[in-house]
């Protein structure tokens, strides 16, 4: 709906338990480039405002903290909230912190709660914030959570848009922030059962997979390397909805089939336990 396209949309962008993997994913953004999306307009007469990345922002210390502070007062219900990585909430929070408040670190759940409930939108970025991915591996000592999780424990009704990947491809992100400011919200039909947009992860890995053709002739690798499908090898694409046989990842470059790894089911909720072990056959269902 262009005619209530904000000019400009505040943007808060948290890291928890993960690897930064989504930050540098995003950032190596193509096209448009990350400059494009970050410093000009992402889509025609909106600018996004990174108030808070804790990679790329300028600010630190004290000032940077009020950034957060100011911006869940002043742009209340007008900001987007993206979460990377897991939210740990063992022994109240206390394994990950975001800055200080009275000279106490402030846990980055406390974080997560008060920015999503004053959210107009909160993006799930990544597996560890979608669905607990990696951080939430067991053991899972610092009992990490997905955001989903996190809100609903809380009774907060913020949406959450879910971009899972380990990481993500840059397009899953840009694409999805363009449509929300060119559309709104997703609707209940534009997202899955797993609450990720049906646009970039509707397809079955197995039936774009450029080693098709050796599946349904049972050609299968022995080993890495070789020629055949990669199913023996632990292949998860039978398994695994999104669309990197066809988007393909680095400019179109490659993607893992391609480069000669199986698809590891980065973007499914039960990433990385139910995939594992890694190279070996999945489990019949
Ligand atoms: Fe997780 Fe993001 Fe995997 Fe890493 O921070 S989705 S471990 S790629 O980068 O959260
Ligand atoms: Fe399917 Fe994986 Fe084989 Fe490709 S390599 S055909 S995705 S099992
Ligand atoms: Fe993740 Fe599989 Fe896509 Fe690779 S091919 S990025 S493991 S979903």
């Amino acid at each position: 709906m262009p005619e209530t396209m904000p000019k400009e949309l505040p943007v808060i962008w948290l890291q928890g338990a993960g690897c930064t993997g989504c930050s540098v994913s995003v950032l190596n953004s193509v096209s448009p480039s990350i400059k494009n999306v970050i410093v000009d307009e992402v889509v025609p007469g909106t600018h996004i405002n990174v108030r808070f990345h804790p990679n790329i922002m300028a600010g630190s210390g004290d000032a940077i903290i009020k950034v957060l502070d100011d911006t869940q007062e002043q742009d209340k219900g007008g900001y987007v909230l993206v979460i990377e990585g897991a939210v740990p909430i063992a022994k109240d929070g206390k394994y990950c912190t975001v800055g200080e408040e009275n000279g106490k670190a402030v846990p980055m759940v406390s974080r997560v709660k008060s920015l999503s409930a004053n959210a107009v939108a909160v993006v799930a970025l990544g597996t560890c914030a979608s669905y607990g991915g990696i951080s939430a591996a067991s053991p899972n000592p610092a009992n990490c959570r997905s955001v989903s999780e996190v809100l609903k424990t809380e009774g907060i009704a913020t949406p959450v848009v879910n971009i899972p990947g380990c990481a993500p491809h840059p397009d899953w992100f840009v694409g999805t922030v363009a449509s929300i400011l060119l559309f709104g919200l997703p609707t209940a039909g534009d997202v899955d059962e797993n609450g990720r947009p049906k646009a970039f992860y509707n397809s079955l890995i197995h039936d774009n997979c450029q080693r098709r053709a050796y599946y349904d002739e049972n050609k299968f690798a022995k080993k890495l390397g070789d020629p055949g499908c990669l199913y023996e090898l632990g292949c998860k694409g039978p398994v695994t909805y999104a669309d990197c046989a066809t988007r393909l990842w680095n400019n179109g470059a490659n993607w893992c089939v391609g480069s000669g790894s199986p698809c590891l089911g980065c973007v499914e909720p039960g990433f990385p336990d139910m995939v594992s072990p890694m190279y070996e056959k999945i489990v019949e269902v």
